[in-house]
């Protein structure tokens, strides 16, 4: 069997608000549109992979939140209605979508002799998080391909960002050990907005965009930080700053998705492709895509 690899890392983020303003047909709410500048961005990361042929789509999610260990879906089939707890007036999405439980498990137990704490979540009734659904409908709408579904242990609250930050960084060794022995070809989605501070009132229509910017300049400044730093191959420093951006820009990356994905890649200097910056609610959100398919090319 020859190796498997990842074709590519993308950093993609799940407001539901995108949906929403996509109007595809699982999702029960009509938009009139809104955060253009997000779904073309969208647009211009699913047109770079139209052609790159993939076996799986591996995701984690910070709105699937564990506090013993890191979960992973077991169950081969999942479909139900997702409902997003703060905006049921945007989000109440018909999914079914199916999982690569054999390399879920083969992640899970690749961590589990790492010595992290790691369980496969069987229970059949599940309801599959919204953040992962937004993502992964964004990134390939046409839903066609398996995925593996990786929780986000909330190491963070129990102890630190560094300590989040060192279990994600073994989780993305283990993924990546995981995913060479299975011979398989991955696309892996660290589903995650950048800067996360939140106006507390809606606009009406939600998608007004008049009313649509960044919170504050501080916000402003740590996103495009983060952004240059992704865009000059610098993901060490992006490790290294983590601590002060999760703190001071209350950045959704406290869930750990970011330092997966880059440790998953092998921390590359490679730089990433921005495909598209915008704001939501006020929150700051970066399409990006590492194409490591093309690396040693
Ligand atoms: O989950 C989210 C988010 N991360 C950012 C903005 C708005 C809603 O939901
Ligand atoms: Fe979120």
């Amino acid at each position: 069997m020859s190796k498997g690899g990842i074709v590519a890392g993308c950093l993609a983020p799940h407001p539901p608000h995108l949906v929403y303003a996509d109007n595809p047909e699982q999702n029960e709410p009509v938009s009139e549109g809104g955060w253009e500048q997000l779904r073309w961005g969208y647009e211009r990361l699913r047109e770079s992979l139209k052609d790159v042929d993939y076996d799986v789509i591996v995701v984690l999610s910070p709105h699937w939140q564990t506090y013993v260990g890191t979960h992973f879906i077991g169950v081969e089939r999942c479909s139900s209605k997702s409902v997003d707890p703060v905006f049921p007036n945007l989000f109440r999405f018909n999914y079914d979508l199916t999982i690569d439980v054999e390399l879920a498990k083969a992640i899970h137990d690749q961590a589990k002799t790492e010595g992290m704490s790691v369980k496969m979540m069987t229970n059949p009734d599940f309801r599959v998080d919204y953040g992962t659904i937004v993502s992964c409908h964004m990134v390939r709408p046409e839903w066609d391909k398996p995925i593996v579904s990786i929780s986000s242990n909330r190491s963070l609250s129990y102890y630190s960002v560094e300590v989040m930050q060192e279990m994600m960084l073994e989780l993305g060794r283990s993924t990546a050990k995981a995913i060479e022995e299975s011979g398989k070809k991955c696309l892996l989605i660290a589903s995650n907005s950048l800067s996360h501070r939140h106006f507390v009132t809606e606009t009406n229509p939600p998608e007004d965009m008049s009313k649509e910017h960044i919170t504050s300049h501080a916000m402003h400044l740590w996103d495009m930080r983060m952004i240059e730093m992704m865009r000059q191959g610098k993901s060490q420093q992006i490790i290294n700053e983590m601590p002060e951006f999760c703190e001071q820009a209350i950045a959704e990356s406290d869930g750990g998705a970011l330092t997966w994905l880059l440790s998953a890649m092998g921390i590359p200097e490679e730089p990433a492709i921005l495909h598209g910056y915008g704001t939501i609610i006020g929150t700051g959100n970066a399409i990006m895509e590492w194409p490591c398919r093309k690396w040693g090319e």
